[in-house]
């Protein structure tokens, strides 16, 4: 599909919505704050269509994005009791809103609920190769955050109007974590006019920040402290910083959702680091997270070796088939065949 055939369905959709239908919003796995962010200002521009709208995640949303205005209402389809209410609702629905992901399986368990319910799905998201699940598209990888894409959708309705304070802390939360706080490659003088506007509009962004960021229990602080004494180490010949954490790290310093979220992004702090990889012991299998500097892509790297993928700079991956030592003795296998890749990097 092109990108402007999701641009042509997505315009039509508007007239479409009306009072009294039932939609459903739902984000991915893991659920960070540009996820909840986009979910949560969405939600409130469609109650001011006169929607009803549930937003039903996948996993818990994590504490330090539970301020936001309506987290309190998100079923987590991980919670039995929120579960059972989940399917009737998606059943019901005319409409389901997939935002912040580009495949389906992202959803993990509920993916085969909102795979086979009827309601029409629509994607708004800023991922890469976006897979042929839904019926509308408002996709562009240009957009740092789904919160930048939510915006413009909702100014290019006309309704700008109908965004307040509420949806724009949300927005803003999204915007600012999805650029590493407006560093990463991906800041464009767009995402800057976006949150100008937010300002303008009221938005404490010294606010949002704090409450995202300056939010760490003792545990998370010391665990942080862990894994960069003891679980990092610098791969000169490779540029790459490696960092690990297996399931006893995450019992001993009690980890929460949302705990290991950008440990992956100190490995970058290194001079002369050009990547960083962190790999997480889960019940499920390893986790790995992927980021890099411009020009070296890791999703290409994620996805042939790490049945992953995701953004240029900033990519995710699994490793199924083993313990943290064997993903590791995978990762030194495979990093001879990107030499010749990441020296180049470093002529640039
Ligand atoms: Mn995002």
């Amino acid at each position: 599909m092109a990108i402007s055939e999701f641009m042509s369905s997505i315009s039509t959709l508007k007239s479409l919505l009306a009072p009294g239908q039932k939609a459903i919003i739902t984000t991915h796995f893991n659920p960070d704050s540009d996820a909840i962010g986009s979910s949560l200002a969405w939600f409130h521009y469609l109650v001011k269509k006169g929607l009803e709208v549930t937003v039903v995640v996948p996993s818990a949303v994590s504490q330090n994005l539970s301020w936001m205005p309506g987290a309190e209402d998100i079923l987590n389809f991980e919670n039995p009791m929120h579960k059972l209410q989940v399917e009737p609702l998606v059943h019901a629905a005319d409409w389901i809103f997939c935002l912040d992901f580009s495949g389906i399986q992202r959803l993990h368990s509920l993916s085969p609920v909102i795979k086979h319910a009827r309601a029409p799905k629509i994607v708004i998201d800023h991922h890469l190769d976006p897979e042929d699940f839904g019926t509308y598209y408002y996709h562009r990888t240009i957009a740092a955050s789904t919160c930048e894409l939510i915006f413009d959708l909702i100014q290019e309705w006309g309704d700008e109007d109908l965004i307040d304070v509420a949806m724009g802390q949300c927005l803003y939360s999204g915007i600012m974590t999805d650029t590493g706080s407006f560093r990463h490659p991906n800041t464009t003088a767009h995402v800057h006019e976006v949150v100008a506007q937010l300002i303008r509009l009221g938005v404490n962004t010294n606010q949002v920040h704090r409450r995202i960021f300056d939010s760490a229990t003792i545990d998370r602080l010391k665990f942080l402290g862990h894994v960069l004494a003891n679980r990092l180490e610098y791969l000169p010949d490779y540029h790459l910083a490696l960092m690990w954490i297996s399931q006893e790290d995450l019992v001993q310093f009690n980890s929460q959702a949302g705990d290991t979220e950008g440990v992956v992004n100190y490995g970058l702090q290194l001079e002369g680091a050009v990547w960083s990889i962190l790999m997480i012991e889960r019940p499920d299998g390893i986790k790995l997270s992927f980021r890099s500097i411009e020009p070296f892509a890791v999703n290409g790297f994620a996805a042939r070796y790490f049945e992953g993928g995701g953004h240029k700079n900033a990519s995710g991956g699994r490793f199924s088939g083993g313990t943290l030592k064997q993903a590791r003795e995978k990762l030194q296998e495979v990093l001879p065949l990107y030499l010749s890749e990441i020296k180049q990097v470093k002529n640039l």
